[in-house]
């Protein structure tokens, strides 16, 4: 999967989160395909819309072949060939088995990437996807040399002091509301400046706030800008994340969705907040 010579690049859109830095491969990638090249071939990951995929490779999906690898049930089949298992429980495995079906072999390089894009869709093989299927692949790829200490240590454990004191600041906004079925949790630019942080370290706040006991519902608000707001949300009880997300543009799985609001954070809370606790209750009329 590494860029050999310049026929082949690797592209994430920025930001990248440093822990993964010690990832085999990691040096090649690149937030954009350099100008001038027009690659006839493109293969999507993990996205579930193109829109995710970043404004680089817009200009030359439009005349390439696409190939969509998902594993997102609300994947907008946007490629030219769409290889979606919702069933994954991270895309990871379908290259597996896409390797595996085209006879290329899983190097120790291979396995390294592979076990991590498992490691952390499972959330540290912690949430409910974490399948049995999803255990054998992550043993199949320690047997082929992944170093599950060593990478658990690199990914969940290199944070930077900065990201702990964004934490502590974001937390010390909690609610908790609804008898303890929905708690939320903000973090402001102010909160980033404080601790000088960037966004892109408030990624583990979410799973903080849910791990409070009997909680259904956690939601993030993020303020990327005075019109920008970000969510996070994650729900252990009845109500669809990725539904409740939808309705504000956004996607992703029944417990874990986002969206972007184009509204400030005050009024983004607002909506989010009613919606969320009108589906809370949804859920309850329902048993
Ligand atoms: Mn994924």
């Amino acid at each position: 999967m590494r860029s050999q010579g310049k026929d082949v690049w690797v592209l994430v859109p920025p930001p990248l989160p440093p822990m993964y830095a010690f990832l085999p491969g990691f040096e090649d990638i690149q937030a954009e395909p350099p100008h001038g090249i027009d690659p006839q071939l493109v293969f999507f990951f993990d996205s579930g819309n193109l829109e995710r995929s970043g404004s680089g490779v817009r200009r030359i999906a439009s005349h390439a072949t696409l190939v969509n690898v998902d594993h997102h049930p609300s994947n907008s089949r946007f490629g030219d060939i769409n290889i979606i298992d919702p069933d994954a429980s991270a895309v990871g495995q379908t290259v597996i088995e896409m390797l595996d079906h085209f006879g290329y072999a899983i190097t120790r390089t291979i396995a390294t990437n592979l076990y991590v894009a498992l490691l952390t869709d499972t959330g540290g093989f912690r949430h409910e996807n974490t399948t049995p299927r999803a255990l054998e692949d992550g043993a199949r790829l320690a047997r082929l040399g992944a170093d599950p200490g060593h990478i658990a240590t690199q990914v969940y454990k290199m944070r930077p002091e900065t990201t702990l004191k964004l934490s502590g600041l974001a937390l010390a906004t909690m609610r908790v509301e609804m008898d303890g079925r929905l708690a939320w949790a903000k973090v402001t630019r102010r909160m980033l400046r404080e601790a000088n942080a960037v966004m892109a370290e408030s990624e583990g706040i979410i799973d903080t706030l849910n791990s409070i006991a009997g909680l259904e519902l956690a939601i993030l608000f993020k303020e990327v800008s005075s019109d920008l707001t970000k969510i996070s949300v994650r729900s252990r009880g009845g109500v669809d994340a990725a539904a409740l997300c939808a309705s504000f543009g956004g996607g992703g799985h029944i417990r874990a969705a986002g969206a972007e609001i184009e509204k400030g954070m005050e009024e983004a809370t607002k909506l989010v907040l009613s919606a969320a606790k009108e589906a809370i209750l949804a859920t309850s009329s329902q048993r």
